[in-house]
């Protein structure tokens, strides 16, 4: 294993000042250092990854410097656009340095949302002409490829990519630890969710879908109404969205996270000017990224459900103990709605995983759609 100290050392005295990105597990003890090390103006914890090269991009217009990126591989799509029509060789040839958590690695047990994008994570930055190295673990070699990644920006101009796999950092405990004050937990928060609404629910990525699907156990519910987001972070109202629409009898309820919804915050506006009145937005914020290390979302420092309010949902809502949830979520249903509830960071430590395959749960999500849509003759609620 490399320490993270030692990588960022070695980056730093190559001329990088500036860091921008968002948190991947793989790369949670390299991203708690810079976190560490870094002022607030030289690393970013980005809403989404094409923000980050963004943000880089405009670190390098302003310094001549050369920016680093971090991000899952998972991110790459995001990151696509930026990297292609904005930082290419063939366009401003601004370098950048990328540093790729591996999910999904060939031959390296993972989730299905990670398989295909870990076959063709080396491919797919191939494709895009961004060179690419597989970091190694001892200092000796991770010098010399250090050495080799700078040579080749300054050679070409262009970007270059370090993609991480597993158990490549050492650990590296965060120093500075974020204050937030709130009291429930996430779990209690779902459970109560689960308990009031009919219908379905669309979760999202990380452990916000794994506790619903670990409640569902529970109570043996059955998990045909949840349908899980289990990758596509940020999408997750997008999805619930069109399902409201499409069947406007149905109860629908999109469970978010902070990190999550500010990644594309844009969808709110979409979901707020077409207005289904079967829609309930909650968006469980425990600010943070806590599903791949805990590192900081931004969402403190703004106002959520002003945002909702301005974006055009109807009924907006805080709950900051279980009592106020609970009676939120007791009120008649008369349009659409989002609520904010603030939650502790954290989860348990023997969390599981779901147990069905993604295809599993779409067929059986569908059947209940279908099932509920023949059944239900009267609006919801
Ligand atoms: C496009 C993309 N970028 C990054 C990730 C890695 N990732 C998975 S869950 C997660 C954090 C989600 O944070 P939040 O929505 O606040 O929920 P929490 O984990 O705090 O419950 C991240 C960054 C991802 N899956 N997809």
């Amino acid at each position: 294993m490399i320490e993270a100290a030692y990588f960022y050392s070695k980056l730093v005295e190559k001329g990088v000042g500036f860091f921008s990105g968002v948190p991947d597990s793989l790369l949670k003890d390299f991203c708690a250092y810079i976190t560490d090390h870094s002022d607030k103006k030289n690393h970013i914890i980005a809403v989404n990854e094409g923000a980050a090269v963004g943000l880089a991009c405009g670190y390098h217009l302003a310094t001549g410097s050369i920016p680093l990126v971090y991000m899952q591989n998972s991110g790459i799509g995001n990151a696509v656009n930026p990297l292609l029509s904005l930082a290419d060789n063939e366009v401003y040839r601004i370098p950048l340095v990328l540093v790729i958590g591996w999910r999904g690695e060939p031959g390296v047990h993972d989730e299905p949302q990670h398989i295909k994008q870990g076959k063709v994570t080396c491919s797919l930055l191939e494709s895009m002409g961004i060179p690419c190295a597989v970091l190694e673990k001892d200092e000796d070699s991770v010098n010399s490829q250090i050495e080799t990644c700078f040579k080749t920006i300054a050679e070409t101009g262009s970007s270059y990519a370090f993609v991480i796999r597993k158990d490549t950092f050492a650990p590296y405990i965060l120093q500075k630890k974020e204050e937030h004050d709130a009291v429930m937990t996430r779990e209690e928060a779902i459970e109560e969710i689960a308990a009031h609404r009919g219908g379905i629910i669309v979760s999202t990525t990380g452990m916000i879908s794994r506790e619903l699907y670990e409640l569902r156990d529970k109570t043996t519910s059955g998990h045909e109404r949840d349908f899980l987001t289990v990758g596509s972070m940020g999408h997750t109202s997008s999805i619930a969205l069109s399902i409201a629409l499409q069947k406007p009898q149905l109860q629908v309820t999109c469970l978010d996270g902070d990190g999550a919804a500010l990644m594309h915050m844009g969808s709110f506006a979409a979901v707020g000017t077409q207005k289904p009145r079967n829609y309930c937005h909650i968006v469980l914020n425990n600010a943070a990224h806590d599903s791949v290390g805990g590192q900081p979302t931004i969402a403190p420092l703004i106002d959520i459900p002003a945002v909702a309010r301005a974006c055009g949902y109807i009924h907006v809502y805080q709950a900051k103990i279980k009592e106020e949830l609970k009676n939120i979520l007791a009120k008649k249903n008369e349009g659409l709605t989002f609520i904010e509830v603030k939650v502790k960071k954290g989860a348990r430590k023997d969390l599981g995983r779901p147990k069905t395959t993604p295809q599993e749960n779409k067929a059986a999500f569908m059947k209940f759609i279908e099932e509920h849509n023949l059944r239900v003759t009267e609006p919801f609620d």
